[in-house]
């Protein structure tokens, strides 16, 4: 009854995931092969998801994962411009957090840009602000940025659009990172926030918060 549960939950997981990776009626074939490699490394379970990264703040600092040790962390990789999944997603975890009180203090909200070529850093702040006060928001070199994305299993490409522009095709996962900065969980695209809310619950109720943590 529980691998049905799961292979129900990687299916619906899987077809969102596609679902997203596919906007336009007919990607080339080296992408689905891209986006399928990594969404099934994420589903298999057989490879590690996420680990240490360093990026650069809004200030231009570098941060790292372990700056946020002893915080749960929810990390998202989007890019300013996306028009609806992003804002969709970004809205949801702000009202969870805001759902959560004085546990909130507990969870660092973390967004990464994937378009670190037109999202300045300051821009990104001030994006990310908009949603929750709280959030980080993080770049790099495309290259860097590359890197912390493909380590999370996070396919994305630029995609020309007929005004000579390109927007970005993207997984839009909710990663949920426990206080040691490891994989916990995710949430796929449009996870209402009262889900988000629940998850953030159970993972704050399995590891206690260390007597240092709990105000910033
Ligand atoms: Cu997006």
């Amino acid at each position: 009854m529980k691998a049905l549960a799961v292979a129900a939950a990687a299916a619906a997981l899987a077809a969102t995931y596609f679902l997203w990776l596919v906007p336009d009626p007919a990607p080339p074939p080296e992408r689905r092969a891209g986006a399928a490699r990594l969404m099934g490394e994420l589903m298999s379970g057989k490879h590690p998801v996420g680990g240490p990264f360093t990026l650069a703040d809004s200030a231009g600092r570098r941060v790292s994962l372990a700056d946020f040790r002893g915080r749960l962390v929810l990390l998202y990789f989007g890019f300013s411009r996306c028009p609806d999944v992003c804002p969709t997603d970004l809205v949801a975890i702000a009202e969870a957090l805001r759902t959560l009180g004085d546990s909130a203090a507990q969870v660092q909200p973390v967004f990464v840009t994937l378009d670190p070529e037109r999202d300045t850093a300051a821009m990104i702040r001030e994006y990310a602000a908009a949603f929750h006060p709280a959030f980080v928001a993080l770049t790099g070199s495309e290259a860097e940025v590359r890197a912390v994305a493909t380590s999370f299993k996070v396919f994305y490409e630029k995609v020309p659009t007929q005004t000579g522009g390109y927007t970005i095709d993207h997984a839009a996962f909710t990663f949920l990172l426990d206080r040691d900065g490891k994989f916990a969980t995710l949430a796929p695209p449009g996870t209402p926030a009262s889900r988000i809310a629940e998850m953030l619950r159970e993972q704050l109720a399995t590891t206690p918060a260390p007597a240092a943590v709990g105000s910033r």
